[in-house]
């Protein structure tokens, strides 16, 4: 027996990606070639397979991590003497086609050879004149060891106009996905691939007309394929920020692809979009014939999850569920009325479809597609609505002395360039209060529920790219005037979309905070897999009974939403009681 390293291989010029999937834990047997994790930059996803066989002892990597070349995965232990020089990591031989990045050329078969195979020339001038305009075939460039790799998205159309090294298609292993971009400029003439077709090395992708300065005698460098951009590095919206928070689901906003007829759909695409998963969560989903698109995925940045296709299997099975494919069928059956406008037709839940109104009978109109996402956040948001009996309390708590206490913090405190923020109190306070009802910082898994002995507090925040919701860690240990700046810091990035995804996961409990703009009460939604969360408004000064006298008192309106499968109306009237006391004297945070 020994225990070796595990090290990431040459993944060419990919230095320092993120660990997104963890796919083996410790005391997992595991064997030669099998994907251990899987690292993604902004442009690739891939899988990094093992180097030898055994049982793995420690993972010396988690989520969230940036790795390179050489850095230790994981210590396995292995009966057989390892020779890591020996070792063939698929990741490095699948990287070989994908190292390079599009600004290089790269060395292939064909540039050895002397033909350029990703583009070529057939004919000389189709509109003669100095501004010649050439018809340019684009071939698929060297793919390294990929044989017969699907197209899974076609990422340009006819009349497109291509910029050299924009990429055309997404094609798909089993372990590794990756764009191939134009090697040359011009306009779209004919795509020659559709989704669904095998390709190789040297296959006609596309014609272009171009009005490039091409010579048939200069062979083009080539251009190398990227790995497919499997996330859009987008913040994650509200609703979505699950454990693995960011239950979006990022779909490259490719219009819907017709899928030909005489062609069994995709199942993973049925509805014409790329979902961000995996290749082996691809190939799983394959398998079961689930259709990915129409998972929501609970991984970082939406990405969807082996567990995610088997819990939507099970609730299919369970009859919770139904695919697209399904609610059609049921839907078409009661009513022969198609579902409309994507907003899902109710059939699986035995509602009548949804109307299709022509809206411009009745006036002028402009239809513009929904925002990603806004798309994203819906579909979580829906999810969560349809899902989790929600109950709201709503209450409102005397904040006048703390609301005295703060803007005086602030007047000391002017100096130093961090606002003490109402937002940051009720942070302060809320942990208390999950301190003292625990169920409302757990989370239902089947029948058993998770109690969680940490204290991340998410906090949506409106941003142009929509609402996000960055989550403040450990906010147990941290004092106000912490919370307070780093909160500000979390929603600069916000607003910035440069939340990366821990700084969007693992909340368990959230406050949709709208005093800053106004209102009353609002029942905010439950961003699962949390089981409550706190809607705030703007507080107002209100004539309060005091046992003499009505007085003057700076009232805060205060929302609980809460799932009624996890906590019943006592607690939530007890919490929402607790958090007024502590909001009305801050001592008590400290009891
Ligand atoms: N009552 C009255 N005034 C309040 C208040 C409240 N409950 N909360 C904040 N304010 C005031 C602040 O005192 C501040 O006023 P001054 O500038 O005069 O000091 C002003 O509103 C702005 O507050 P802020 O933006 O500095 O800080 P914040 O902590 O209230 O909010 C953030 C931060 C990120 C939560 C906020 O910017 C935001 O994005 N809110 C929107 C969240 C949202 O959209 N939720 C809905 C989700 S469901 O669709």
């Amino acid at each position: 027996m020994a225990l070796i390293e595990i090290k990431v291989p040459d993944i060419g010029d990919f230095s320092d990606v993120s660990v997104i999937e963890l796919l083996v834990k410790p005391g997992d047997a595991v064997k030669q070639e099998q994907s251990l994790i899987t690292v993604e930059s902004d442009k690739a996803s891939m899988e990094i397979p093992c180097s030898a066989s055994g049982v793995v002892r420690e993972l010396k990597v988690k989520l969230g991590d940036k790795v390179h070349e050489g850095s230790v995965l994981l210590m396995l232990e292995t009966s057989v003497q390892h020779d890591p020089s020996s070792s063939a990591p698929v990741a490095a031989s699948l990287l070989s086609a994908v190292s390079t990045v599009s600004t290089s050329p790269v060395p292939t078969s064909a540039s050895k050879t002397g033909t350029s195979l990703g583009s070529h020339v057939t004919s000389s001038n189709l509109k003669g004149g100095s501004g010649a305009q050439k018809r340019v075939e684009v071939k698929i460039p060297d793919i390294g060891d990929f044989k017969d790799v699907s197209v899974i998205e076609l990422l340009a159309k006819t009349g497109d106009r291509i910029e050299v090294d924009q990429s055309l298609i997404t094609i798909e292993s089993d372990k590794a996905s990756m764009e191939i971009p134009s090697s040359h400029a011009g306009v779209l003439m004919e795509l020659k691939v559709k989704i669904g077709d095998k390709v190789n090395i040297g296959d006609l992708l596309a014609v272009l007309q171009s009005s490039e300065n091409v010579s048939q005698e200069t062979s083009a460098p080539l251009s190398a394929p990227v790995m497919a951009q499997s996330s859009l590095g987008s913040p994650s919206p509200l609703g979505a920020s699950f454990e693995a928070s960011a239950s979006l689901q990022t779909y490259p906003e490719a219009s819907p692809l017709p899928v030909p007829l005489h062609q069994p759909a995709n199942p993973l695409t049925a509805g014409g979009k790329t979902p961000h998963a995996s290749p082996s969560v691809r190939k799983f989903a394959r398998e079961l014939a689930v259709p990915l698109d129409e998972l929501t995925g609970s991984g970082p940045k939406g990405r969807i999850t082996h567990e995610d296709v088997q819990s939507f299997t099970r609730s299919v099975m369970l009859g919770d569920a139904a695919t697209k494919a399904q609610q059609s069928k049921s839907g078409a059956s009661q009513s022969g009325l198609g579902s409309g406008s994507g907003v899902g037709s109710g059939a699986a839940l035995g509602l009548i479809a949804w109307p299709v109104v022509d809206f411009a009978k009745f006036g002028p109109i402009e239809r513009k597609p929904m925002s990603r996402i806004k798309k994203i956040s819906g579909a979580n948001l829906h999810r969560n609505w349809v899902m989790i009996p929600h109950v709201t309390n709503h209450d409102d708590a005397d904040i006048t002395e703390l609301e005295a206490f703060r803007v005086s913090t602030n007047k000391e405190n002017e100096k130093s360039g961090v606002k003490v923020t109402m937002l940051a109190f009720l942070i302060k306070a809320c942990v208390a209060c999950l301190k003292k009802f625990p169920e409302f910082n757990s989370s239902l898994d089947g029948e058993d529920l998770v109690y969680k002995s940490y204290y991340n507090i998410g906090f949506a925040a409106d941003t142009p790219n929509g609402l996000m919701v960055p989550v403040l860690k450990n906010a147990d240990s941290k004092g106000v005037l912490q919370i307070s700046q780093e909160m500000g810091e979390l929603a600069k990035k916000a607003r910035e979309g440069k939340l990366s995804p821990t700084e969007m996961t693992g909340a368990t409990f959230t406050i949709s905070s709208l005093g800053g703009i106004g209102g009353r009460y609002f029942n905010p939604i439950i961003n699962a897999p949390e089981v409550s969360i706190l809607g705030v408004c703007k507080s107002s000064t209100q004539p309060v009974w005091n046992g003499k006298e009505f007085a003057p008192r700076l009232m805060l309106p205060l929302s609980l939403s809460w799932d009624h499968r996890v906590i019943d109306g006592a607690s939530a009237a007890r919490f929402n009681a607790h958090l007024g006391q502590i909001l009305s004297d801050f001592r008590r945070v400290l009891l």
